[in-house]
Order: structure tokens, then sequence, then C-alpha cells
């Protein structure tokens, strides 16, 4: 017997459980117990059939992704499953939870499968820059025809088990996963089912054998937005194999791709952003055990742009949410963006038909703060003024209930002094989300001198209870997100000045894999913003400041850095912009030089990554990875390349800190020199990696 899977008989029917919380991962222990239970179970005479199933909150996850870089031990994965669909006895998968990438492998190899009707199928493989590599890319075509495998295999997203039963990946949906596969396996053994083994079935290849268009065009719709991954179209080479070949000389070639992916960057990247985002939802130094508050009803002043998405968000996620306006003609337009927002999202047919009128049926508009008197979680999203957040916020301690987490969704002002504006600062912090908020997916929780831990434990749970990803952050200009962005902008804006052109930075920040280049997103945001800004605090900006004079504003007048054409959002290089960029460097006397792109990209990123190093050393993020985090789910930093401070690490810090000071020198420019933290770390040859395990050692 062993720990982590036991075996259990009831009546001829075998049991073997899986037992390795949290998700019953396949760790060597898993594979090993699986394989001596089925093996007995086998060699029992008793037993005529064999379940498979778990305990706990699901069936198996998938391999265990913290054993990958490390040697293999035996059993391998593949060995356990070919043991269960060589069986001579029936083998049946019993699933409930999740059943996802090798786990699902696993269940491909039993003869049968069942599952409780909340229970989800997938291979997410791809998430973590990989594909299947336990059968799964030749399998599951078998299972359900190729068009749906590339769409579950080179997509990652699981499907239900309705779907699931539907298409022939299950036989039954029971409810309840042992006695439901209890009573399949007699049934089984009562109808003298044939066994089946998938690997023998090549049933629903023969549509694609015929016509590899059905293949070929299924890859190419779930391949469009995989710019720069490497994992989506192997796994779609691997599926593309269990068409070609036959089903051994398939394995191998999937085989070959997995490992290739497994020991490359872009998986490594990728791995580690799994792992960073469930570590920054754990607080440093809050008590361990601090319980959340309960969070049933949510109020949301402000029914603007962000104050619709954040509470889109809350709706999408079934929470009950009051939005509240100072008038009813600001109400009535907040309430029908949202509206129409939800409706076009179900016309594209990316949420079911009657979910606008549930979603919108969630969110009460009403005039008056006075309403905030129900909500559990209060979030402000009016005018960033600090003189128009502290009269909300006074006006909060008089109307909210006591308990209430208060919070602001500020971009970059002082939680410490809006919390001063209350009588409760314990119950403030800040819930920084980022536009648009019903779509991404970070929310930067900014955790002020006074909060509460059991305040902080609830805006990181109710961020992720919305499937927001949640980082802790300090009190600071801009916070983690926007304080290293500025770093960025101010180096694209010095390099304008040098010679390059906006086209020119914004193609290598795209090439990096970034969505979009700093230009395009100063288009996007207008550029009217920072032009008002710098004239209240009396700042020039020659080249922006011209752009905005000659009423160039960015896409919403068709013209700012680029040009628009009238309804679309693309971006086309505008010699006028060309033109007065020269005009503004001659007025200044400034000479024109060759950037080259690699210069370019070094003086994006490096000065961020230094700016990242300051922010570790304020602690104002508590690891390296929280800030990557951010940057992955903020601001659509490329995965594969696992956030600044991971990509920092790979380029190697000394470099980095070498650079720095070089263009500091160069560009006369004082603030790139190396932050004292990188440049310790820098000089000792160690990584921000290196400082987070030392943290976590301490
Ligand atoms: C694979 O299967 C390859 C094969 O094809 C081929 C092999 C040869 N391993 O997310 P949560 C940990 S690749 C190790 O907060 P939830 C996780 O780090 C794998 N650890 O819970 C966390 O630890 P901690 C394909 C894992 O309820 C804890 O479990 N499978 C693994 O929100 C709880 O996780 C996947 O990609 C793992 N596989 O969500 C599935 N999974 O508490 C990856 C989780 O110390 N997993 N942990 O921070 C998930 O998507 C979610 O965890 C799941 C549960 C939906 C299962």
């Amino acid at each position: 017997m062993s720990e982590v899977v036991k075996l259990e008989r009831h009546d001829e029917i075998a049991i073997v459980t899986v037992d390795s919380p949290p998700v019953n991962a396949l760790s060597a222990a898993v594979r090993r117990g699986i394989h001596e239970c089925v093996k007995n179970a086998i060699a029992d005479p008793a037993v005529k059939a064999i379940v498979l199933t778990c305990a706990g909150r699901t069936f198996i996850a998938g391999a265990d992704i913290t054993e990958f870089g490390k040697p293999p031990q035996p059993p391998g994965l593949a060995e356990v499953i070919s043991e269960l669909e060589n069986s001579p006895k029936p083998t049946i998968a019993a699933i409930h939870g999740t059943a996802l990438g090798g786990g699902l492998e696993v269940a491909l190899g039993c003869h049968f499968r069942v599952a409780v009707k909340e229970a989800k199928l997938g291979l997410p493989e791809v998430k973590l820059g990989l594909l299947p590599g336990a059968g799964g890319t030749q399998r599951l075509p078998r299972a359900v025809g190729p068009e749906l495998a590339v769409k579950m295999i080179v997509g990652g997203d699981p499907i239900s088990a309705s779907e699931a039963l539907k298409q022939g990946l299950i036989e039954e949906i029971v409810e309840d996963r042992v006695q439901g596969g209890i009573a399949f396996a007699k049934k089984v053994l009562a109808e003298k089912r044939l066994l089946r083994k998938l690997r023998d079935d090549d049933s629903k290849l023969k549509a694609a054998k015929a016509d590899r268009s059905i293949f070929t065009n299924a890859v190419q719709a779930m391949t469009k937005k995989a710019r720069g991954l490497e994992a989506p179209f192997a796994a779609a080479d691997a599926v593309g194999a269990a068409i070609d070949l036959p089903f051994d000389e398939g394995l191998k070639k999937e085989r070959e791709g997995f490992l290739k992916l497994m020991n490359g960057d872009q998986s490594k990247a990728q791995r580690y952003a799994f792992f960073s985002e469930r570590e920054a939802a754990k607080i440093a130094g809050v008590p361990e055990g601090t319980k959340p508050r309960n969070v049933a009803r949510v109020a949301i002043i402000g029914a603007g742009t962000m104050g619709g998405g954040i509470a889109m968000s809350f709706a999408n996620a079934g929470i009950p949410v009051t939005l509240i306006e100072t008038g009813e003609e600001q109400l009535k337009r907040g309430m029908g963006v949202m509206q129409k927002n939800y409706e076009a999202t179900a016309a594209r047919g990316g949420i079911p038909a009657d979910a606008p009128a549930k979603r919108m049926g969630l969110i009460t508009g009403v005039v008056g703060l006075e309403n905030v008197k129900d909500a559990d979680l209060v979030i402000e999203a009016v005018f960033e003024t600090m003189a128009i957040k502290k009269e909300v916020f006074t006006a909060l301690d008089k109307y909210a209930k006591p308990g209430a987490v208060l919070a602001s969704n500020t971009s970059y002002l002082n939680i410490d002094e809006i919390a001063k504006s209350t009588g409760r600062p314990q119950d403030v912090l800040g819930m920084h989300f980022f536009s648009p908020a019903n779509v991404m997916k970070l929310c930067e929780i900014v955790r002020a001198d006074k909060t509460a831990p059991d305040a902080l434990t609830t805006a990181v749970a109710i961020a992720r209870k919305i499937a927001k990803v949640p980082a802790v952050v300090g009190v600071c200009d801009g916070f983690v997100g926007n304080r290293m962005l500025a770093q960025r902008g101010k180096q694209a804006e010095k390099l304008l000045f040098e010679g390059a052109l906006p086209q020119q930075v914004d193609a290598v920040v795209t090439k990096f894999g970034m969505p979009m280049g700093p230009f395009a997103m100063g288009d996007l945001a207008g550029l009217d913003i920072g032009w008002r800004s710098r004239k209240d605090r009396g700042i020039k900006s020659e080249i922006a400041d011209a752009l905005c004079e000659a009423g160039r504003f960015g896409q919403k007048t068709g013209k700012g850095y680029y040009k628009y054409e009238a309804g679309s959002r693309a971006p086309m290089p505008d010699p006028e912009v060309e033109k007065l960029i020269d005009e503004t460097l001659q007025r200044l006397g400034r000479k024109k030089r060759v950037v080259s792109d690699d210069e370019i990209l070094e003086r994006m990123m490096y000065p961020m990554i230094n700016e990242g190093a300051r922010i570790l050393e304020e602690k104002i993020a508590a690891r390296p990875s929280d800030i990557d985090v951010i940057w992955l789910y903020g601001y659509g930093w490329p995965i594969y390349r696992g956030g600044p401070m991971f990509y920092a690490d790979q380029v190697g810090l000394k470099h980095i800190a070498d650079r720095l000071s070089f263009y500091a020198k160069e560009t006369n420019d004082p603030s790139l020199e190396p932050a004292p933290l990188l440049k310790r770390l820098a000089a000792e040859g160690k990584t921000f990696a290196s400082l987070a395990a030392a943290n976590k050692a301490a």
C-alpha cells in the first residue's frame, strides 16, 4: 500500500484512490502508488474491474510541475498509463474537479470514463509552454476527433462534463464519483462491453485523414493569437502526427516535442509564471491563518470606464453590486455602456445569450453615497484628484457599515493620505484595477501604513474570486507597475530627441512580445491627459506638447504619434509627425543620430528593471516574482519571457548594470545609474531569484 494511493475492494470492483493534496498531481509517489495498486488489482482473482478515482477537491490535475527539470524517477507516466490501457480487466476513471494534463491522459488510458456534472476536463500543458507528453496528443484526437482535440490541446482550455459527454470523451455523468464509478463498472461487466483502447481506435481520425483541411483549419483558428509562442505550434504538430502516423510513432513524436519544450527557455518562463502567480497570493508579513472578512455585496462608486469595468468583474463572478453615481444622467450612461458591452460579448459567442440580462440583474445602479450601507467592500473609482477622493472617503466613514473594507482604485495617489480622511484607516487599502477592468487580470492591492491584516486578506481573496490576479504592493507614486512604466516612457521620449521615430521604438517593443509600444499606448490613452498635467506642473515636453498643440490627442482625434483611418485602431506612421519631430529638433539645436534597435531594446527594458530593483529595496514589492506577475497580467508582458525581473536574470545582472552605467554617462542621465541593489547583486554574480530564495529562507 502506498501513502498516497490506496486500493480497496467493493465486491468484485477494485477502487484505486489517489489521495495526494492539494491537487493529486502525479508525483513519483503517486505514479508508483497507482502502478502498484493497479498491478495488485489485476493480480487479484476476486477483482473483475478497476475504478480509478481521487480523494479531496479534484481528480489528478496533471504531472507534478515541481518535478520538471529534475532527474526522472520511475515509473514513467507512460508506463502507468499503458498498464491501465493493457489491463485485461476493465479500467474506469471516475472524475470530479479538474482532470487536467497528465490527469486527463491517465483517464484517456482507461477503457472508460465517467464524471460528475461539475467536472472539467482539459489538456492545459500549452499554458505552461508544453504539450501533453503522456499520450494526450494521440489519444484525445481518437476520443473526440482532431478538430476538438486541436481546440483543447492548442488552446489549453478545459471543457465541461456535459460537453465531454456530447463529444464522447466520457461515457456517463454520475451523481457520486465512487458510487457512480462502481455502478458503471458493474454495467460494463454485466453487458460484457468490449474494452475500448483508444490507441487502437482510429474511427474518429478518418475524416481528417481524408481531408486534411479539417485539421489545418482548426490549427489556423487556434494559433491566430499565439505570436511568439513555441508550444501551440509544437502541440499542433503532435496532433498532426496522430492523423499521419501509426499510434506508437505518433507517441514518439509527441515525446520528442515534449522534451524539447520542457528543456527550452519558454516553458521555464511559463512554469515560473504559474508558481509566481500563486506565490503572489501569499501575503508577506501577515499572521498565518488570518481569515478574510465575508464579502456578500460590493458597492462601487463611480460608473465611468473603470467603475463600470470593475462592476462587471464582480457581476461576472455572481457577486451583487451597488453601483453609485452622483446623478441620474451619469448613472444611465454607465449602465448603458455595460449593457452594450455584455451584448457585444454575447453576440460574439463569448458568453451565453442569457448572460447579459443575468449579469446586469446583479448590478443595481443608484444615486447617492448613502447607498453603500449594505456593502462589505466599497471600491471608489472616481476622478483621480486627492481632494475628491478625500471627500468620498470622509463620506464613507459616515455611511459604510462597520468592518466594511474601503478600497480606492487610484492608480498613483497616496493611500495613507486617503486613509487619514476616515476614522477607520485599518479598513482602507488600494485595489488598483487595470483598464479595461473587466478584461485585464491584474489587481494591485495597495497596503497602506495602517491597513489591517484581515482587510488585506479580504482584498486578495475577493480579487481571486473574481478571477483577477492580485499582487500586494506598498504605497508610492504609481505603485509598482506604473512606477516602472514611467521609466520606460521617459526613455522612449528621450529616444525621439536623439533620432529614433515612434514607429521604430514601438516596433522593437512589440517584436520583444509586448502587445503595444509606448507611443501607440500613448495614443490609445490620450495624449491630452499628460499635456494637461504637464501644464499644471509647469513642465515642458517639446515633441509631445507640439503634437497636442496641433490637436493630435491620439486615437480619439484620429491623429497622435500615428495617424488612424476612420473607425480603425491600427496605428499608421505619419510623415507629418516625422516632420514635426525634425522641426522640433532643429529648433532646439539637437543633432540626430542613428539609434540601433539593440539600444532601443536596452533603454526600454533596463531602466524598468532598475526601477524594479529600487522597488524591491524599498520593500514596495515583497518579491521579484510579484513584480513579474504585475507585468504579466497588467501590461501584457509576454508570458514566455517570465516578467522583467525573470528576464533580467536571464540576461545577466552584471550586463544590465554595465549597460545602465554606460547609458547614464552617454546620455547624461544620472537616473540611469544602477540601483544599489542591482549593483550589489551584479557584483556578487547573483540573480533576483537568489534574493527571493534568501527571503524565503529568512
Ligand atoms: C502535465 O501534466 C504534463 C504531462 O502532459 C506530461 C508529463 C510527462 N504540480 O492553483 P491553485 C499547486 S503538465 C504541482 O492555487 P486552485 C499550486 O502550486 C501539468 N503543483 O488551486 C498550489 O500550491 P501552493 C498540467 C501544483 O484550486 C496548489 O497546488 N496541469 C500543480 O485555484 C493549489 O493550486 C496543469 O497545468 C501541479 N500540476 O486550482 C494544471 N497544480 O498552495 C495546473 C497545482 O503551495 N493547475 N499545484 O501555492 C491548475 O490549473 C490549478 O492548480 C487547478 C486548481 C485548476 C488544478
